[in-house]
Formats: structure tokens, sequence, C-alpha cells
């Protein structure tokens, strides 16, 4: 196993790597911005090093400061968390480069999948159903867009195709909107991404976002931990996650979860991924992307299956083979994740501010990650996400009951956040029965102003 692992990342995914390791036995470095001095992840590891200013583009993304950090403090693992250089090839090459292991794919699998028309055109090979949308390398121009949209028939989607997670993503309804939005949607990408390159897919409406936990050796085993529900999104943020979906037999599991497997399988990933498909209320469903990294709701998938990814990540990028075989997987009663944001519940605005006051609730099967404590102040400079409130129990009715204890249970002054919403979406009878898809929170929209586009979507 490692002698030392440099955690690449802040906030509740440093800590939980960090929890991870002190299991494991492998002492940890925390590395942070001058804006973290005071953060939960600098005091929880056993070093700590400042290793540049508050903007992520000096510090947490900062590729020479991490390695120089890596080989002078000695450590032989990375786990770069979720956001961040989590996806980045470049950060994964160099730390192969500097003879250190990266707790994740091959850099070669980052940046594939991270060109979508690419791993679309693969998957379409190799048998996953895929969307019915561009062909090729993807588009630049609008007479190319034009074309493929005419071919589809509308609505369709403008995705970029250095996206994922939503950004420069457009619904357009007819010729006259795509001439309109496809400048505006290249035009985010390229600022975004610096990538002009957009596809267009079929768009899907009232569809469920199902997405399946891939686990995989360096000795080509690949396993699936069955699928979250990720449909209940506002502006492409995740807000709650559950697992399992709704909708799900064990029939379609079965099916889907062989496909999620052949993504993983044709192209020799190894490490933790997801695949994401939309799944049409016919029963038919279509790969949309693939995630190579550990994500936020990896939480619900542990619950669920008693499978500690977070440990298992490390122990194959070591080398180890998987702990388990596909059949020993069983998924056991529900779990819930809500997504507790620093925001104004009514603007959505962030509320940073100093926390005090703070309990956060427990008993039989509620988990809390977070990173905060009294008197912390929550950076304006980051992704508003300060605690995953998770619940496990024996059946989703269940479930429900008890998330919506703990949400009731959790106490926090200083600051605003989205609890309210979390209340309602669980009192909300078409959640209740489980009968709902992406277009969910549009109902609990208000007609307010949108705010400034918020930290990387995941
Ligand atoms: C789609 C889609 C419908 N049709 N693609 C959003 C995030 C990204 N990973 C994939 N996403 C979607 N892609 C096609 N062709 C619906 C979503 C989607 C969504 C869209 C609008 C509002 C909320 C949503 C929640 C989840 C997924």
């Amino acid at each position: 196993m490692f002698k030392k692992l440099l955690v690449a990342n802040r906030g509740t995914i440093a800590i939980r790597i960090i929890r991870a390791c002190r299991e494991l036995g492998i002492p940890t470095i925390a590395i942070y911005s001058t804006a973290d001095k005071d953060a939960l992840h600098v005091r929880m590891a056993d070093e700590a090093v400042c290793i540049g200013p508050a903007a992520a583009e000096d510090s947490y993304l900062n590729i020479p400061s991490i390695i120089s950090t890596v080989l002078t403090y000695g450590a032989d693992a990375v786990h770069p968390g979720y956001g961040f250089l989590s996806e980045n090839g470049d950060f994964a090459e160099a730390c192969l480069k500097s003879g250190v292991n990266f707790v994740g794919p091959r850099a070669r699998h980052i940046r594939l999948m991270g060109d979508k028309p690419r791993a679309r055109r693969i998957m379409t090979r190799a048998g996953v159903p895929v969307l019915p949308g561009s062909a090729g390398n993807g588009v630049t121009e609008l007479r190319n867009a034009q074309e493929d949209a005419k071919r589809l028939g509308y609505p369709v989607l403008i995705k970029a195709a250095a996206g994922g997670g939503g950004k420069g993503m457009r619904v357009v309804r007819d010729a006259q909107e795509l001439a309109r939005l496809f400048p505006l949607a290249r035009a985010e990408s390229e600022a975004a991404f610096g990538s002009r390159t957009m596809y267009l897919e079929k768009y899907l409406e009232r569809a469920r976002h199902v997405e399946f936990q891939i686990l995989a050796d360096n000795q080509r085993n690949v396993i699936h931990l069955g699928e979250r529900d990720c449909s209940i999104q506002r502006r492409h943020q995740k807000v709650l996650e559950e697992a399992p979906c709704p909708v799900m037999t064990k029939r379609l599991r079965d099916k889907m979860g062989k496909a999620a497997v052949r993504a993983a399988e044709v192209v020799g990933y190894s490490n933790v991924g997801t695949v994401e498909f939309l799944l049409a209320d016919d029963g038919q469903f279509y790969f949309i992307e693939m995630n190579t990294r550990i994500q936020v709701e990896h939480g619900v998938t542990e619950m669920v299956t008693s499978i500690d990814l977070v440990k298992e990540s490390i122990r194959v990028a070591g080398g180890a083979a998987l702990g388990m075989k596909q059949r020993q997987v069983e998924i056991e009663g529900a779990a819930i994740e809500c997504r507790v944001y620093a925001e104004d519940p009514d603007t959505h605005l962030p509320s940073p501010g100093v926390v005090s006051n703070h309990h956060a609730p427990g008993g039989l099967g509620v988990r809390v990650e977070t990173a905060l404590y009294d008197g912390y102040r929550v950076p304006v400079q980051y992704d508003p996400l300060i605690a995953k409130l998770i619940a496990h129990a024996d059946d989703r009715g269940q479930v429900i009951a008890r998330a919506k204890a703990a949400l009731r249970e959790y106490l926090i002054d200083g600051i605003r956040t989205n609890i309210p919403l979390h209340l309602k979406i669980l009192d909300d009878p078409d959640f209740r029965k489980g009968d709902f898809a992406t277009d969910f929170l549009k109902r609990y929209e208000n007609v307010a102003e949108p705010p400034a586009a918020t930290a990387a979507a995941r």
C-alpha cells in the first residue's frame, strides 16, 4: 500500500479521502490555499502545505505547484477528489511522469471520455445504446448544426464536445432558435473549455437521469454497483440523489448494468467511474456520457452496497484486485443524499459567512459529511456545497421519513441554506410516489432573475 498520499482537493471530499486513508493506515498531506488556512481538511490531515493564493487557478488547479509538493514531501500517491483537477488528463499524466500513483483512471481514459463525441462513437461501436445525434467529431459551424438538426428532428439539445454536466447546453425547439442559440452555446463552451466544438443530440423530454457506478481494477476486472437516480437537478446542479432508482427492476438493472460494464471494458478502463444514462418512460435507455472520477453522490451507493468506494479506489490504484465479484454485490434498502448548499433559499444566490451554532443530525442510518464547524467562515471563492446529508433505511418510504427528520434536526446559523427546498421535495406527492423526471425542480422555481453561473457542475 502507499507510504503517503497527497489529497489534491478541499472541503467534504478532502475529509472523505483523509478518513479512508486513516483506516488504511496511509498518512496524508493536505494542500490548501490562503483562503483555506482554517479549513477542516487542513486540521485533519497528518501534514498540510499552503500551495498558493485563493484563486483556484493558482492553488487547487496549479499542477506544477502540486507536483512539486508531492515530490518535496515524499508522497507516492495523489487523490484528486472531484472537480478541480480530477478530470484533467494532463494532471494524471504529470503524476505518472513524476513516478506518483494517481488515484483514478489513466490519462488516456480521462481524455477519451472528456471528448463527448468520441465517447459516443466508441459506445455506438460497442453496442451500447446512444441517443441519435451528431456523427463524427461534432460541429463548429451553424450550417453543420442545421444539417444535423434537420436529420434528427426537433427538439434537439446543443452540447459542448469538451463539456459535461450541462455547461454550454441549450434546448432548441425550432430552426430559428438554433440560429440564435448555437453561437451563444459555442461562445459559452469556448469561454469555459477553450473549445468551439459542439454536438447535437435528440432532446429526450421527461426522461430520468440514471447513472451506474463502475469499479475496475488494473487486471481488467470490471463490476457495477447499481444505479443512482440523479434527475433532481437545478440548472444542472444536482440537488438530491437516491439509490436505487425508484422505477428500477432487477431485469432492467441487469441490462443497464451490463451496458455500463461493457462501456468500461471496451476501453480497458480502471478505477472508479460513472456511466450516465437517460431512461425514457418506455424503458429504453441511452448512454449520455461517462464521468472518470469519484462523484459527489458516491455515498448513496456506499450505503446500499456497504462498499467503501474511496477505500476501493485507493486499493485498486495500488495494484490490488477488486475485493468483490459482481454476484456478491447486493442492493440493500434505500438511500437519499441531500446536498446542502450555502445559498439563499429564495434567490439561490450564494450565502457565505461565519457559521455558528452548528449541529449536524445523527442517529441510526444518518450520515453527514461536512467541513463546517462553529466559527468557520464559508469562503466565497469555491463551490457552495457545505454538507451532504445521507440517509439510509430498509425501504424508500422509511428513508424519506428519516431524511426529513434529519433535515429538521440540522441546526446552522450565520448562513442561509437550501434545507427548506429539501423539505419541500421530500413532501412533494410526485416525489413520494417516485413519479418524477429531469423537469421536476421547475415546479419550485420562482421567476426571479437567475443568479450568475456558479462553480463547475459535476
Ligand atoms: C440530456 C437530457 C435530455 N436529452 N440529453 C444534464 C447534465 C448532463 N450530464 C446530461 N444532462 C441531460 N442531458 C438529452 N439528449 C437531459 C439532461 C438532464 C437534465 C436536463 C434539463 C433539466 C434537468 C436535467 C437533469 C438531468 C439530466
